[in-house]
């Protein structure tokens, strides 16, 4: 139905379309002496920025940010699952495809952040500030976005680097969280410039070409940065790559038994249980329990997988694990294999990573084990000795090192 102008509309209607109104109703011009410096007019000359490039920027940060949250979303959802949450075993490297493609991302981001907003930051100082209360509102909208976007990118890159001074939080609630900030003020972006871009991306430019670095050549160096980064940190889950992995903060095969560590068996203070001779496994089931000794655990049949240490850092290195399999440990307290979930726990007494819980279709997987060699060799000390849980399919956070108990609880 069309309505004429002067129909008189419902009351609701009326004061919706007031406070529209009163919205983006213009602000009183602000004194032209506070015109000063940046806020002069023609300060920012280069000839370089333009509604195009900004755009094209735009959308190379969408995506990578669209990649970076959807992959972070899913780290977070296999690490805290609620209820309707279900994750597969198989495929066996899914976890590290997707945590590699989360970090390598993010930092890839990195110079497209730094590009777009040099080629945005004169509109910090457009003239007047402000214009209504709509526009005072985006503009709050944009700076949480930047802030946000900024905060995500500098404390990846500390988590990665494992430098945790600099963040008096904890990283993983930290990031979590601002992400969703990020995702809200990125939605309200585009909403608002869908417009411009589309009709800055359609349209021929038609500028002519300038001398020396164009915006071409701006754009290519900026491409060139991100993909510099990439290719000298991307060796740490990548393999093949691995000699080119120079900005790595970790090389897949450097560590004791050719595999790095994240957390040393010092350092988690379990060294001296873990070396105990009276050492056992208490596995624990709904009817039955029993405590394994290092000879009862190798006498039972063994299973060697290969399989990645997939670090929620980005980076992944693969190795040949043999083992128990935790099926099995499950069937030997009576426990169905098919249908139980096990919370797996570790020797050491604090710390957030030192239990994790094996949902029913990781504990019936055969490639679960609790491992007790890495390479053919006992595992080292700091690789979990003398034993730990290696599942398909998972975070390194959920691969729990020098095992103490295993509770075994039926699911209907
Ligand atoms: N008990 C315990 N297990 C743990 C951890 C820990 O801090 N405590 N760190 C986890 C993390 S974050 C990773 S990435 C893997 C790394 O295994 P690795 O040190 O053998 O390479 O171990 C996991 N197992
Ligand atoms: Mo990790």
């Amino acid at each position: 139905m069309v309505r004429h102008p002067d129909t008189p509309v419902s009351g609701r209607a009326a004061v919706l379309r007031r406070l529209a109104r009163w919205c983006l109703a213009p602000w009183p011009a602000p004194p032209v002496t506070l015109r000063r410096g940046p806020l002069r007019p023609g300060v920012f000359r280069s000839r370089l920025r333009s509604t195009r490039m900004t755009s094209q920027l735009g959308v190379a940060l969408g995506v990578a940010f669209g990649i970076c949250f959807g992959t972070g979303l899913l780290s977070h959802l296999i690490q805290h699952p609620p209820g309707w949450f279900w994750w597969p075993a198989r495929p066996v490297g899914l976890y590290r495809f997707t945590q590699g493609l989360h970090v390598a991302t993010g930092l890839a981001a990195i110079p497209l952040l730094g590009a777009k907003l040099w080629s945005v930051y004169p509109r910090l100082f457009s003239w007047p500030p402000v214009r209504s209360i709509a526009h005072a509102a985006e503009r709050a909208s944009l700076g949480l976005l930047v802030a946000a976007a900024l905060f995500l990118l500098v404390s990846g890159v500390l988590n990665i680097s494992r430098w945790y001074a600099p963040m008096p939080f904890f990283f993983t609630a930290g990031h979590y969280w601002v992400a969703w900030l990020a995702v809200g003020g990125l939605l309200v972006h585009i909403g608002v410039h869908l417009p411009a871009v589309r009709a800055a991306l359609t349209r021929p430019t038609g500028e002519p070409r300038q001398d020396g670095l164009n915006r071409r050549a701006l754009l290519g160096g900026v491409a060139a940065a991100s993909g510099l980064i990439t290719l000298s940190t991307v060796g740490q889950t990548i393999r093949p790559l691995a000699g080119l992995a120079v900005l790595a903060p970790r090389h897949p095969d450097v560590g004791p038994q050719g595999l790095p560590v994240n957390r040393t068996a010092a350092g988690a203070g379990v060294r001296a249980a873990a070396l105990d001779p009276a050492y056992r496994l208490r596995v624990t089931g709904p009817d039955r329990s029993v405590s394994l000794d290092l000879a009862a655990l190798d006498r039972l049949p063994q299973y060697t997988a290969e399989l990645p240490i997939a670090c929620v850092e980005g980076w992944s290195a693969t190795g040949t694990w043999t083992g128990v399999r935790l099926g099995d440990l499950v069937a030997l307290v009576g426990a169905d294999p098919r249908h139980s979930s096990a919370w797996v726990e570790s020797l050491q007494v604090g710390g957030r990573y030192r239990a994790c819980t094996v949902p029913p279709e990781h504990v019936r997987d055969p490639l679960t084990l609790i491992a007790l060699r890495l390479g053919g060799e006992p595992l080292h000390l700091d690789h979990g000795y003398p034993a730990r849980l290696i599942a398909p399919n998972r975070p390194g956070v959920l691969q729990t090192k020098w095992l103490s108990r295993i509770i075994v609880s039926g699911t209907p």
